[in-house]
């Protein structure tokens, strides 16, 4: 199967409980308790929700993603805490910093989490658990925290192995054993298997990855078109995607709950818009550009949505994301419910440098890179409320409802 194709030697690296660890690490006194990293839970009123929470804290079902007031809860005596991004970062940095002196080849995939490639390192590091040790004891001495690792001949198998075991993992799984390795793990496991997929596979009676290998490939492209094969070709341990710096898919999204459940239309734009010029100033600052727009709704029953538009060209500009934003918006929300959170975010993510193309052209007047240039540069200097687009100071219409 691996069609005479080097045999490489994958890493993924994935730190424990991340932004709950630094804190722990940060605050000798958090050390062995729930710890509870995102939204404030106002004693259980709170409306955000879990970033993360400490291993601890997950012994009372707490999750990243749960609303705060769930995990209130579950546990009203852990500590909750609101995040410092900034300090998340400058530890992951010197995490990136400690992997990059064991490999070159290395693409980062967000900010606890990596993939290197070792395969020309081979010679140095002939024993991939010996070498999965070392990593993981100069991540621990240099910071203190501790990471999982898996090791394998490919990146997926590599991505599930590190998670086997977690907290403080090393799962190994060595070449030519792919399939046998996978074979008994939930599907769910597989990369691009969310909750919707997984019921529908399981619905066509796959349960296990294994069940998923055995099927004949043109059957599985019959029942799911051509991510049938990709999810087939998984399934079987098989994946040559490059471990490589250039399809670093960073993604970048902001996002906000209201203070109460709101179905006023002109508000939820009005938001959108704010939304839409924080992510373009962070991408301008950070010399992003995406071309994937993503909306994502909650609705006041927690049912969850999201909507997304790609492009051709690879954009940044506030207007944008704006005026997608809203369009998926409006094919969206049709007014039945009302709306939780909205928010949106901006993947396949490229570093500048290549041309800059103006997506709807020059008649339009959208996305006039001045515009935001001259406001992200009043911002920094007066404040994040010193001056808005004119649309914002207009007040909203009271709803129609
Ligand atoms: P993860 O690596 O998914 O989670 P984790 O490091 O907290 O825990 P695990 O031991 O299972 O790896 O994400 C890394 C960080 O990203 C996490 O610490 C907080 C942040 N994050 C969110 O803010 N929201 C989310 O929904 C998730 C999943 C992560
Ligand atoms: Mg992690």
């Amino acid at each position: 199967m691996s069609q005479n194709k080097k045999q490489r030697l994958i890493v993924h690296v994935d730190m424990d409980a991340f932004f709950a660890a630094v804190e722990q690490l940060d605050h000798p006194e958090y050390r062995g308790k729930p710890v509870v990293v995102g939204a404030d839970p106002k004693g259980g009123k709170g409306r955000g929700v879990v970033a993360t929470a400490s291993y601890e804290a997950r012994q009372f079902g707490i999750r990243s993603a749960m609303p705060i007031s769930r995990a209130y809860r579950l546990c009203p005596n852990a500590i909750f805490l609101r995040g410092r991004h900034r300090r998340y970062h400058e530890v992951s940095q010197q995490i990136m910093a400690i992997l990059r002196d064991f490999s070159p080849v290395i693409q980062q995939i967000s900010i606890d989490e990596a993939f290197l490639d070792m395969t020309g390192s081979l010679g140095l590091y002939p024993d991939p658990v010996a070498l999965g040790r070392q990593i993981k004891e100069r991540i621990r001495t240099e910071t203190g925290l501790t990471a999982s690792l898996g090791i394998a001949s490919n990146k997926f198998v590599a991505k599930v192995a590190s998670d086997l075991e977690k907290p403080d993992g090393l799962t190994y799984c060595p070449p030519g054993q792919e399939k046998e390795f996978l074979a008994p793990l939930p599907i769910r496991r597989l990369w691009g298997v969310g909750e919707k997929t997984a019921q529908k596979l399981m619905q066509l009676g796959f349960r296990t990855i294994g069940d998923i290998a055995e099927v004949p490939q043109d059957k599985l492209v019959k029942l799911l078109g051509s991510w049938g094969l990709h999810l087939w070709k998984l399934a079987n341990g098989i994946d040559h995607r490059p471990v490589s710096e250039q399809s670093i898919r960073k993604s970048i999204s902001e996002e906000t709950t209201f203070h109460e459940d709101v179905d006023d239309a002109e508000r939820i734009e009005m938001t959108l818009f704010k939304i839409a010029d924080r992510v373009s100033r962070t991408m301008r600052r950070k010399g992003w550009k995406g071309r994937t727009i993503t909306l994502k709704i909650r609705y006041e029953d927690f049912e969850t949505h999201t909507r997304s538009k790609s492009l051709s060209d690879y954009v940044n500009d506030a207007e944008t994301l704006r005026t997608l934003g809203v369009q998926l918006f409006r094919k969206t929300w049709k007014g039945e419910k009302k709306i939780r959170l909205i928010g949106l975010g901006v993947s396949m993510l490229n570093t500048l440098g290549g041309e800059q193309l103006n997506l709807f052209g020059e008649a339009t007047g959208y996305g006039d890179p001045r515009i935001d240039q001259l406001l992200e540069e009043l911002k920094q200097k007066y404040g994040e409320n010193a001056v808005d687009r004119a649309t914002f100071l207009i007040p909203p219409k009271s709803s129609s409802k």
